[in-house]
C-alpha cells in the first residue's frame, strides 16, 4: 500500500471535457496508469541541503555505447554498466540519502531498505534524457526532483503509432513508476534550459533478488 498524499496522475480525466461554451474539446491525455505523484516532498530545507551535498559529488558523463551524454550521473549502492550488460556494485548508500530513502518508501509502500540502487542525474543548461524504460532487472522506481521544474514525457507504441502524454515535474515532488508507467512507456525529459538534479532510487526486480542473497 502507498502512503497517505500519494496520488495517481489525474486517473479520472476524460479525454473529452465540455469547454465553457459547451462545445467538446480534446483535453490532454491522462498521464500513465502507474504514475503516482506527491508535491512538496521535500522541504524547501532538505532541497537546499542536498543540493549542496550533491553539488560536490564527483558527477561522471553518463556512458552509453561508447558516447558520453550531457547528463552527468553518480551511483550509489548498484549501477547498470552498459558496456558490460551488467548491474555491478557502487560506493554504499551515504546515510544523507535517508530522507530520500524514505520518501521512495512512504510512496512505493516498500521498505526504505528496499531501495538498493540510487542514480543521482545532473542535468546542465543543454542536457536531458532520451527515450527509454530502466532496466528490467529492477522493479520499482521512484524520482525526487531538485531547483527546477521539468516535463517528465511518455510514449508507447500502439501498432504503428506512438501514444503520447507528459507529467509536470515540480522541484521538490517525488515521482513513483510501478505497471504499465513503468513497463510499457518509455519516459524522456528535454533538454533543460537551468540546472535540475534529479535522485532516482530503484528496487531490485524478484529474479534479481534471489540471485543476490
Ligand atoms: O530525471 C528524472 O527524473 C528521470 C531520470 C530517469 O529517467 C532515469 O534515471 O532513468
Amino acid at each position: 500500500m502507498a502512503g497517505r498524499g500519494v496520488r495517481p496522475y489525474f486517473p479520472c480525466v476524460s479525454l473529452l471535457q465540455p469547454d465553457l461554451f459547451g462545445a467538446s474539446v480534446r483535453a490532454a491525455p491522462a498521464p500513465p496508469e502507474g504514475l503516482s505523484y506527491r508535491a512538496d516532498a521535500l522541504t524547501v530545507e532538505q532541497e537546499r541541503n542536498l543540493a549542496e551535498t550533491i553539488g560536490a559529488l564527483p558527477f561522471k558523463p553518463f556512458e552509453f555505447q561508447g558516447h558520453e551524454a550531457h547528463r552527468q550521473v553518480v551511483a550509489f549502492g548498484w549501477r547498470y554498466d552498459y558496456g558490460q550488460r551488467a548491474v555491478l556494485e557502487a560506493e554504499p548508500i551515504p546515510d544523507w540519502l535517508d530522507p530520500v530513502r524514505a520518501i521512495a518508501a512512504d510512496l512505493s509502500g516498500e521498505p526504505p531498505e528496499a531501495f538498493v540502487q540510487v542514480l543521482i542525474n545532473r542535468y546542465d543548461p543543454g542536457a536531458g534524457i532520451g527515450w527509454h524504460r530502466d532496466r528490467p532487472q529492477f522493479a520499482k522506481v521512484v524520482g525526487v526532483s531538485l531547483l527546477e521544474p521539468c516535463a517528465m514525457r511518455f510514449r508507447r507504441q500502439i501498432g504503428e503509432k506512438w501514444e503520447r502524454t507528459s507529467a509536470p515535474l515540480a522541484p521538490r515532488s517525488a515521482y513513483l513508476l510501478t505497471g504499465p508507467a513503468r513497463r510499457e512507456w518509455q519516459h524522456s525529459i528535454a533538454p533543460m534550459e537551468a540546472l535540475r538534479y534529479s535522485v532516482t532510487l530503484r528496487t531490485f526486480a524478484e529474479r534479481r533478488k534471489s540471485r543476490s542473497s
